[in-house]
């Protein structure tokens, strides 16, 4: 399984999953080159180099899209050897919005099973709030299993801390919930290989009988 962000929000909490050394692959995908190069992931995928000149989307959600479509390629390579994508990206900016559902239809179409959170901005920044919605209804559109996250929460939780404190607030809570998710959808998935197993009538000898054993036998 792989987390991937996309813009730069989606990239902040890549690198804070990349940073925990959790064993997770990540993969940051982004039109800021600044930024890119400041995110840890074990594959960056830099958008649009010429058109933006790697100082961002700005804003622009239809840069953003278009960006990503023109590189379906490269972003293509970056999720190749998955089969669970978590996309990680924030709503209302130009990067996160367009792009994120062009790599959510793109995992859709490998064949991978695919969740996003879509990380919603704040009540203060009035002008995003409209692209937010429209991208998430895209977002939704091509990742069902789509999870929102309010960055007003944060606000309401800690309100005393700093920007900084709060955002790794949000990625860690971000990452426990990917663990928690891909635990669950590795054991589901276990489950019913097993049960297929059997029904092939395959010779399986001692097999485990909880899904923790079979969990720890496949994936040491
Ligand atoms: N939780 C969290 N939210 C963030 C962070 N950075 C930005 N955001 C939120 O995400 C929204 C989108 O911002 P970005 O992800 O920076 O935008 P982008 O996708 O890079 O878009 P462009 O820079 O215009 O290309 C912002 O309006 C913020 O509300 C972060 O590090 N953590
Ligand atoms: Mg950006």
């Amino acid at each position: 399984m792989a987390v991937v962000g996309v813009g730069g929000a989606g990239c902040a909490v890549v690198d804070h999953i990349y940073c925990s050394d959790a064993d997770m692959e990540t993969v940051a995908i982004n039109t800021d080159r600044a930024s890119l190069d400041k995110t840890g992931a074990h594959r960056r995928v830099l958008l649009c180099d010429r058109v933006t000149r790697g100082e961002g989307a700005k804003g622009d959600h239809e840069l953003g899209r278009s960006c990503a479509i023109t590189h379906i390629d490269k972003i293509t390579e970056s999720l190749q050897g998955n089969d669970i994508i978590f996309i990680v990206a924030g709503m209302g900016g130009g990067t996160g919005t367009g792009a994120a559902p062009v790599v959510a239809d793109i995992s859709r179409r490998l064949g991978m099973i695919t969740f996003a959170i879509a990380i919603n901005p704040f009540k203060f920044e009035d002008g995003r709030r409209r692209v937010a919605r429209e991208g998430l209804r895209r977002l939704r559109a091509v990742a069902p299993l789509t999870m929102v996250m309010e960055n007003d929460l944060l606000l309401e939780r800690a309100p005393e801390s700093t920007m900084a404190d709060a955002f790794a607030m949000a990625s860690a809570g971000i990452e426990d919930y990917i663990r928690r998710n891909s635990r669950k959808v590795t054991s589901v998935f276990l489950e019913q290989l097993t049960q297929m197993e059997m029904r092939l009538g395959e010779p399986y000898g001692d097999w485990p009988s909880t899904e923790t054993d079979t969990v720890r036998i496949l994936f040491p």
